[in-house]
């Protein structure tokens, strides 16, 4: 079995997160380090580069008609992360491999999603705007880190709050006439429609209630994304200026274009993708929410949209940050750069350079002699145990059998890199050295 154990790495009985005792069982793969950065709370800060994006975000959505949330705590149930939403059994977001659990029931959320249910349950008003941080088992490189942030909104209409189904539309109608006006001529969207299969309408909404939803979702995230993207053309033009040179692509209006996509709880689901530099790049996921959620949420009668934004690669490209574990780094070079309701571009005060290490194995095998597994996941988070945020990437760099004994094996490279300063080449074999170890102890890899 491929399933995580953590017999070998010793677990506390209990955890305490954010002032809250939690069991720990079989299932428990959140780490020590994981755990510190709960609660950091990047989002929340106004002056660094995913707080100043959130709150320009925030900004598009007005209240009251929005009801803004901040401190949903980020352990949930694996009912509000999951069932809640409809994520199928097999989903492979579930999977140990691919989320922090604290234990059999619970987890840190790997989406802002998990709120939805409450929020659509417990609000009086007609949206939501969710801030937080999630997390997820990944890959190590400069767009992947464990903790990111996301922003969650949703709208929803009650049937039974209006005279009738028409007067219900009109005035759905008009709302979407009002966004529409907003973004003219800022945005040129390429549009999409969905296929009727893979991306169905669902029974319970009419056609024309499905139409206006669809388009409501639509206008709003275009004026999001207009948005962003008009204070990022702003900083960028400032920086053209000032270096003498000319960037034509900043006065042509932002490109945009809607794709299909799925999600468990939302259908039709699409995604929204921005030109930006010579390339499409994803900004977010959204849909036409599920009868299910509003079933679970007590919401009858009830037709809406929700959508998801991933803040910190945005912010990424928007502040021109070429590496995302520079969000978490105290140096004060980089956060005194930022200031609240501006983008600016990022100024690096220094490059120190990186130390290559391998680690390279046999992986063992069964009662069989078939080839057990390591999970790249797993081989990742060992190494961001015991380096932090010194490993700056690590890659499978080659893969192979031996053609007579018929054992695998693989090679990853470690990259090791401060953003702060330079490493001597006896810290990196020491942290080096801790990994192999306890990958040799815990998944009976054999050292080449
Ligand atoms: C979701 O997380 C859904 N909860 C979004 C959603 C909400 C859909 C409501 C429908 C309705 P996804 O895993 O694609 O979807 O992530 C959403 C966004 O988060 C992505 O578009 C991307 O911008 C960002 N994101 C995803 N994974 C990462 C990562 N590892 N690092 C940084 N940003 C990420
Ligand atoms: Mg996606």
């Amino acid at each position: 079995q491929s399933r995580w154990t953590s017999s070998h790495r010793q677990q506390p009985e209990e955890l305490i997160i954010m002032g809250k005792k939690y069991k720990t069982d079989l299932q428990t793969n959140v780490t020590p380090g994981i755990l510190s950065l709960v609660g950091r709370d990047l989002y929340k800060d106004p002056n660094h580069p995913v707080g100043i994006l959130r709150k320009i975000v925030e900004d598009q959505f007005e209240e009251p008609e929005y009801t803004k949330f901040d401190d949903f705590e980020p352990v949930v149930s694996t009912y509000e992360n999951f069932d809640v939403l409809g994520f199928p059994k097999d989903h492979p977001g579930r999977s140990v491999h691919d989320s922090y659990y604290i234990n059999n029931n619970y987890l840190l959320r790997t989406h802002t999603s998990a709120h939805e249910h409450k929020c659509f349950e417990r609000c009086d008003s007609p949206g939501y705007l969710i801030a937080g941080d999630v997390y997820r088992r990944d890959e190590i490189d400069r767009t992947h880190y464990p903790v990111f942030h996301q922003m969650e909104g949703a709208r929803h209409w009650d049937r039974s709050c209006y005279r009738s189904e028409q007067d219900m539309l009109a005035s759905m109608e008009a709302e979407v006439a009002q966004l529409s006006k907003t973004t003219q001529g800022d945005v040129v969207v390429k549009d999409v429609g969905h296929d009727p299969v893979k991306n169905p309408t669902q029974p319970f909404m009419t056609e024309q209630e499905t139409d206006l939803v669809a388009k409501h979702l639509k206008r709003t995230l275009e004026k999001v994304v207009a948005s962003i993207f008009n204070a990022a053309k702003a900083a960028a033009k400032a920086a053209a200026k000032a270096a003498g040179s000319k960037e034509e692509y900043l006065n042509e209006p932002l490109k945009v274009r809607w794709v299909e996509a799925y999600f468990p709880w939302t259908s039709p689901s699409w995604e929204i993708e921005v030109w930006w530099k010579g390339e499409w790049l994803e900004c977010l996921g959204c849909g036409v929410v599920r009868e299910l959620v509003f079933e679970n949420s007590e919401k009858k009668n009830t037709i809406g949209w929700a959508f998801g934004l991933g803040l910190d690669r945005l912010a990424m490209l928007l502040f021109d940050i070429p590496d995302i574990r520079l969000f978490w780094t105290l140096d004060p070079r980089f956060k005194n750069q930022f200031h609240s309701g501006q983008i600016s571009l990022f100024k690096p005060y220094s490059r120190y350079p990186g130390t290559k290490r391998d680690i390279s194995f046999w992986l063992p095998r069964g009662k069989d002699g078939e080839t057990l597994p390591l999970n790249a996941n797993d081989l990742m988070e060992i190494v961001r145990e015991n380096s932090g945020d010194l490993a700056e990437s690590v890659k499978l760099i080659d893969e192979f059998v031996h053609p007579k004994t018929g054992r695998k094996s693989q090679c990853y490279r470690v990259n090791y890199q401060s953003m702060d300063r330079s490493l001597t080449n006896d810290e990196v074999n020491a942290l080096h050295q801790k990994s192999l170890k306890e990958l040799v102890e815990r998944f009976r890899i054999q050292l080449r």
